[in-house]
Order: structure tokens, then sequence, then C-alpha cells
């Protein structure tokens, strides 16, 4: 078995106010990067809308104001600098935003990720499907959450990619909840997947869960690496931002499902991990290994 190896960096966000400039954001996605590649990484991950605030948490009828949240290109004016210090540097990784494109004479708006390889060219883009929240003004939360408003379903489905020396697959924050993400990746070869996200600490609809935060978070990403035998590198945005807490908990997780690296704090930070493709084999030939074990035959309500 020869080593596929490399080294990893979740870059983790602090918060990221309404009033901060792309090119502010942009300036500590670079720095970032830079201390990332310092330590040997050579592929970083960036949180899920990396470039603004999380804005669905506020309700905006301005539908100018809203598309200033957007891209309508990356690399644009706004994001080429750091596919231009990346590509200097030899480092691929991975970019959350919100993504407003016209396909077939329609705007359509996505949650979006995208893999960027070491030379700076996009060879992965994913579109968020499990849009989690709602589509109307509720008042009465203490914050909006409105992903269902202001995005639509995502229509790429869930692919991976020949990229690192392996297979990619990638995910946004509330995907990784969902056992179907990390299963439909790994069907599909994935060793690594990416996943940005921002988690609020409180969730309205079930307070009593707002001590669970954290361990959701690492529950259900531990639990999808190792029921597929796939390494999990994911970068939150943490902290206060705009007036409501994120948490944190960046973390790079084996295919064992044991976190091997993980933030220590709630502002920009890097987290680094040795990363053996390899590895995925040690679950994949074995207790999960899918060719001998799985029994799809039995699993119809899963697609039904
Ligand atoms: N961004 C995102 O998907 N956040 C959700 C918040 C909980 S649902 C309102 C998450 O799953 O972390």
């Amino acid at each position: 078995m020869t080593a596929r190896r490399l080294v990893v960096a979740a870059a983790q966000l602090g918060p990221v106010q309404p009033e901060d400039g792309r090119e502010r954001t942009v300036g500590r996605l670079i720095a970032l990067l830079r201390e990332a590649h310092r330590r040997g990484a050579t592929f970083v991950v960036f949180p899920e809308l990396a470039l603004t605030t999380f804005f669905p948490r506020r309700f905006i009828e301005d539908e100018r104001e809203l598309d200033a949240f957007y891209e309508s290109s990356v690399p644009g004016p706004d994001t080429r600098e750091l596919f231009e210090a990346a590509a200097a540097l030899g480092v691929a990784f991975y970019l959350g935003f919100a993504e407003r494109v016209e396909e077939a004479g329609h705007v359509r708006r996505f949650n979006t990720s995208i893999l960027v390889d070491e030379r700076g060219a996009v060879v992965g883009r994913y579109r968020k499907v499990h849009l989690p929240g709602h589509a109307d003004h509720e008042p009465w939360r203490p914050f909006q959450h409105l992903e269902k408003r202001y995005f639509d379903h995502g229509n790429l489905g869930f692919p991976v990619f020949d990229a690192l020396g392996g297979t990619v697959g990638m995910c946004l924050c509330n995907d990784r909840r969902w056992p179907e993400t990390f299963r439909v990746l790994g069907l599909r070869g994935a060793e690594l997947v990416a996943l940005g996200y921002n988690t609020p600490r409180h969730y309205p609809l079930a307070p009593e869960h707002d001590r669970l935060q954290d361990f959701h978070n690492h529950l259900c990403m531990q639990a999808g690496a190792y029921a597929n035998g796939c390494w999990v590198v994911a970068s939150a945005k943490a902290g206060i931002e705009d007036g409501c807490e994120l948490i944190g908990g960046s973390c790079v997780i084996a295919p064992t499902g044991e976190i091997v690296a993980q933030a220590q704090g709630l502002g920009d930070e890097v987290v680094l991990a040795d990363v053996d493709l390899e590895r995925c084999r040690e679950i994949r030939d074995n207790i999960f290994d899918f060719a001998t074990h799985r029994r799809p035959g039995d699993y119809g309500p899963l697609s039904d």
C-alpha cells in the first residue's frame, strides 16, 4: 500500500460583519492561505459563504441590497487576488460563496462551493442541496434563517472530482447532518469530503439543543467519515457575527471517525493535519466494504 500523503488545512474564519467589504475579507482569506502554506498545507478549506456575513439571518426586501451578497463570477474582480496567491503558492482550495447566475434566461441563486486546483483552475462545483430554515419572514425569531428564500435547491447533485491525487467530494453546512450526503459521496468513491459551515449556537425551534450544537456538529461528521471511510475537512465561520453567535469546532476527521485536529478558538485559525488518502482502505476494505456487505435491496425507502 503506497501512501498518498498531503497536509490539509481547515481555515476557520472569525466573524465577517455586514459592513466588512470583500477586500478586507479576501485579505483575511489570503493571510490564512499563506499561513497554511508556510506550515506545509497544499489544500485549504474555507467556510460556507466565506466572502460575506451569513446574510440569511436578515430579512432583506430590497433586491439590490440582496444582490450585493452574491458573486456573478468566481474568480472575479473581488476574488482574483485569492486565486493568484493560491496559484503562486501551488495551493488548492475549497471556497463557499453565494452564486448568482442566469440559466435558461432565469436568474438563479445558489449556495455554492468550488474546488480550485493548485494552478488556480476551478475543477469542481457543488450547489447546496439541503437548504435549512424558512422562506418567509418570521419576526418572532431573534434572527432569521432564510436560506429557503435566498437560494435555489442545488441542481448538481453530489458530484465527486479527481483532485489532490484522489477523489474529492464537497458539501455545505446542513448537508453534513444528512447521512445520505456522505453515503452518495462515499458510493462515488470520495476519499476526502471538504465542507464549510455557519452554525448558530441558538436554534430557535428547539432551544434545548443549544447546549448540544458542538456535539451534533462533530457527531454527524465523524459518523459520515467512519461509515464511508473518508477524510473530512470541515471549516467554520465562528464567533459573534452581526449579533449572532456561530459555533467553531473546525476540524479534520480521519476515516476511522477520529478527530485528528481541531480549532482552539473562535477566530481566524489554521487547523492542520497530515492526511494519507490510502487510509480510507482501513475502513473500505473491511467493515464497510460496500461490494461485500452492503444490502441495497433491503434499503428501498432510501430511494422510494
Ligand atoms: N448554514 C446552515 O446550513 N446552518 C444550519 C443551521 C441549523 S438549521 C437552521 C446547520 O445545519 O448548521
